[in-house]
């Protein structure tokens, strides 16, 4: 972080898209949008790019939401109301469809920011960040601000080398010695490989800084053309590749690493499987993401709880956790617990054995159950002696097992067993 790429950050403001479902994520996007989904044992997904802007020196910050907003808003409410007017700093929540007297929901993501040209305008800045709110990563966005500014570029666009199997959902684009963005491909069906890399694919990250003036115009003209899905990836990127100066950036040079961290680490955690193995990857010897780096707080809404306590009961049963990361409040009296990431103030009884489980706040585990490779939802009481993950063909009828063979288990999953 040099001082100029500091003084760039004042003059930015992040503009977060926290509006899309997330829907691969199933159950757990029932209630809440993706970017409010816990994860890491005390955050929610959108607390990183928000600590990111933060701890970049972004000091204004716009959340777009849309989508089953109010756990999301909620989050913010309580945890990100810390930004003071006096010092130039402001977190603004920017609902769809109460903006422009239109009735309209948001369309694409540039028609998100569209509606809400006139408060980012009020706020005097020279670049805007565009950032979505569902990736985990650690990123000092001042010095893609930085880059940006010295390249002369129209748009600068975070990148990532990604498998190429794995590249069909994300934009991907063909790059010059210069990083000059020489094509773009929205969600490709066959992905283009990196020269040289057979297996990998240049991917962007749909993260994008632009000067403010220059992405007002974009967006005023791409509002007014009724061919236009209103959509960053879809619509503006490539426009702008074809008759503009789009330059990439990768995220290896901007990524924040501890000195345990061995490789820039940066997930879209979209899928079951994915969130299950982020979470419980945490629980690693030496984890690939560090989120004990004091250098770079994950910030976010912490409730007041007592410590985690481990207790034999009253039969001398051993309570305890190996592997494992357990949160205030949570209770382990006489369960078994390994490889497991519980959050704020779970509760897991005597003779439960718990292997690879990830637990929202609030479950109850109870007495003689067996869990095996699931992830389990905000307040859901697991029933005495239940067993899951022992009989494939069971759990996928009782609740929803992912091809990865993990089980997502809601309450609605429970009380239709309970009443079976
Ligand atoms: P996707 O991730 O598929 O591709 P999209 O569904 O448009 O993009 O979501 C981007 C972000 O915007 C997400 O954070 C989502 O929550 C939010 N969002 C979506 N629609 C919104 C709306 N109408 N209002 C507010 N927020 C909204 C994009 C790019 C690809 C890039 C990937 C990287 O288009 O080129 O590769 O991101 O993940
Ligand atoms: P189990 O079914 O595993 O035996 P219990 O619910 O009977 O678990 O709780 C066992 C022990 O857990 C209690 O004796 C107490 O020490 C501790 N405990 C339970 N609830 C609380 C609480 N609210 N505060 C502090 N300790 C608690």
């Amino acid at each position: 972080m040099s001082n100029e790429s500091q003084r760039l950050a004042q003059q930015t403001m992040a503009f977060v898209l926290a509006g899309g479902r997330g829907s691969r994520l199933q159950e757990l996007t029932e209630k809440r949008v993706k970017p409010a989904v816990y994860f890491g044992g005390k955050t929610r997904i959108i607390d990183f790019a928000l600590s990111n802007s933060v701890n970049s020196g972004i000091k204004r910050i716009g959340v777009a939401t849309q989508y089953k907003a109010h756990s999301l808003i909620r989050h913010l409410q309580r945890g990100w109301s810390f930004f003071r007017a006096e010092r130039n700093e402001s977190l603004d929540i920017l609902p769809a469809s109460q903006r422009m007297g239109d009735t309209n929901w948001y369309k694409g993501t540039a028609d998100a920011v569209t509606q809400n040209i006139d408060i980012i305008e009020a706020y005097n800045v020279k670049y805007v960040l565009i950032l979505a709110g569902d990736h985990i990563y650690k990123q000092d966005y001042s010095l893609m601000i930085q880059q940006h500014v010295q390249s002369g570029a129209d748009v600068t666009v975070g990148c990532i080398e990604v498998p190429r199997a794995e590249a069909s959902g994300f934009g991907v684009m063909h790059v010059d010695d210069d990083d000059n963005v020489l094509e773009f491909i929205e969600k490709p069906a066959d992905p283009p490989a990196m020269p040289g890399h057979p297996d990998l694919a240049l991917a962007s990250m749909g993260i994008y800084v632009f000067e403010a003036n220059f992405l007002y115009d974009l967006l005023r003209k791409d509002n007014a053309n009724p061919d236009s899905t209103n959509d960053f990836g879809h619509d503006l990127i490539p426009e702008l590749v074809a008759n503009g100066k789009v330059v990439a950036h990768p995220f290896s040079r901007s990524c924040v690493r501890s000195s345990s961290e061995p490789k820039p680490y940066w997930r879209d955690v979209g899928t079951v499987d994915a969130f299950w193995q982020a979470n419980i990857d945490l629980t690693d010897f030496v984890p690939e993401l560090d989120i004990y780096d004091n250098e770079w707080p994950i910030w976010t809404y912490s409730e007041l709880t007592p410590p985690a306590k481990f207790i034999h009961n009253e039969e001398g049963r051993r309570g305890n956790a190996v592997s494992s990361m357990v949160s205030g409040g949570c209770i382990i009296s006489g369960a078994q617990l390994e490889r497991c990431l519980l959050f704020t103030g779970v509760r897991a009884h005597s003779y439960s054995t718990l292997k690879g489980v990830v637990a929202m706040p609030y479950v109850v585990i109870g007495r003689h159950a067996r869990l095996t490779n699931v992830v389990i939802d905000r307040d859901v009481v697991i029933p005495d002696g239940l067993v899951v993950g022992e009989d494939p063909e069971l759990d996928a009828k009782r609740f929803r097992r992912t091809e990865g063979g993990i089980c997502l288990i809601t309450e609605a999953m429970i009380d239709a067993l309970n009443d079976e």
